[in-house]
């Protein structure tokens, strides 16, 4: 009894919060943590209770997960603990899928290592979780362990990042427009430098993960409309604030004329930044050289909002909320979305107005989710 409800509770406080948000196909517009609306979520509760209890099931007999009211256990392939963007989506799919709303999460941390990832998606098939979720540190290699959960009969979803594999291996693919994203921090660009010349260094994120190949190639396509830019060189900073600061300071040392630095994401930022400090190069609103980032997380927008930051775009961490409506959609029997678009939206340093981003004020950060 005490089962059915909690699995049956979960689907009504996604569905409840999926709604505040516009539904899967809709995706969150802002990175607020989807507003359930808590009335409409208890009236259903209690509905559901008198609901539950006239239903008892007789017998425990050997039904799916829906049914029998079994808790749902999903086995989630995590990429790493790379950045702050990873910590906020990690910990949103712990807080989702929780033993109060009705899932085993079972948790690996792949440290960004792709063999890590593959043994544990491997592992998850031996323990016959009931879904897989993956955010696949890389877009290859996905076919033949897809094909290996597909045979065991466990569906798979793609999350945060995509693969390049047989989509008939998959459920659905849950993540930000990676190449709109690059296209974004382009445009804002050619917006706030109006023809002025600009020679580019690129940071880039992990080596062959989508998020790197979408954001490179949307940046790329702008950066061809303007013969008046070049960009000199790009390197991978692994998504870290370690790395981003070792690129830095290697291009520091090769290049004495660049004014644009591209990091793709905020961690990678910040090592760039100290890189420059170290220097004694100048960068911001104030300074010499623009810098545009990726992910908008708190930090960034905090640098943003100092403008040190000239330009952050945002790709929201917050996305299990649709992981859990198609695995509940899929409990139900119900059709699901082959893909959900979790919307990005883009931050400007104060002072800078632009008809594609949004300036930074105190108010803004403050009513940030992460
Ligand atoms: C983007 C995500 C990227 C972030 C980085 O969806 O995959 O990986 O931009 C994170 O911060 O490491
Ligand atoms: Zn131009």
């Amino acid at each position: 009894m005490k089962k059915k409800l909690a699995v049956l509770l979960a689907g009504t406080m996604v569905m409840a919060s999926l709604v505040g948000c516009g539904g899967n196909d809709a995706a969150p517009a802002t990175n607020d943590a989807p507003a359930a609306e808590p009335a409409a979520a208890e009236e259903d509760t209690a509905e559901l209770e008198e609901e539950v209890e006239a239903e008892a099931p007789a017998d425990d007999a050997e039904e799916a997960p829906a049914a029998s009211g079994d808790v749902i256990s999903v086995g989630f392939a995590q990429v790493g603990h790379e950045s702050d963007w990873r910590a906020a989506n990690t910990q949103n799919y712990q807080d989702t899928f929780s033993a109060a709303n009705g899932y085993e999460l079972a948790f690996v941390d792949a440290d960004n290592d792709n063999a890590v990832q593959l043994e544990a998606v491997r592992g998850f098939i031996q323990q016959e979780v009931d879904y897989i979720c993956i955010a696949p540190i890389e877009t290859a290699g996905w076919d033949t362990v897809l094909q290996e959960a597909q045979d065991a009969g466990i569906p798979v979803l793609i999350v945060d990042r995509s693969v390049d594999a047989d989509p008939s291996l998959y459920e659905t693919q849950i993540g930000c427009d990676m190449i709109a994203e690059g296209e974004m921090a382009g445009n804002w660009l050619a917006e706030y430098l109006d023809g002025a010349e600009a020679k580019i260094l690129s940071i880039e994120g992990s080596v062959g993960a989508s998020a790197t190949l979408g954001r490179t190639e949307g940046f790329n396509n702008i950066v061809a409309q303007h013969s008046e830019w070049e960009v000199l060189d790009s390197q991978s900073g692994d998504f870290t604030q370690a790395g981003g600061q070792e690129v830095m300071e290697s291009y520091i040392k090769s290049y004495s004329d660049f004014n644009v630095v591209v990091c793709q994401n905020d961690n990678e930022a910040y090592g760039a930044m100290d890189a420059m400090d170290a220097a004694g190069i100048t960068y911001g609103v104030d300074g010499d050289v623009i810098i545009i980032s990726y992910d908008a997380t708190h930090d960034g927008l905090q640098y943003t909002l100092d403008g040190k930051i000239n330009c952050d775009i945002e790709c929201n961490p917050l996305q299990a909320e649709f992981a859990a409506d198609v695995i509940q959609k899929l409990q139900a029997g119900q059709a699901i979305d082959a893909q959900t678009i979790v919307k990005d939206q883009a931050f400007v340093a104060p002072g800078i107005t632009s008809s594609m981003a949004t300036t930074m004020t105190q108010e803004v950060l403050d009513g940030r989710a992460y």
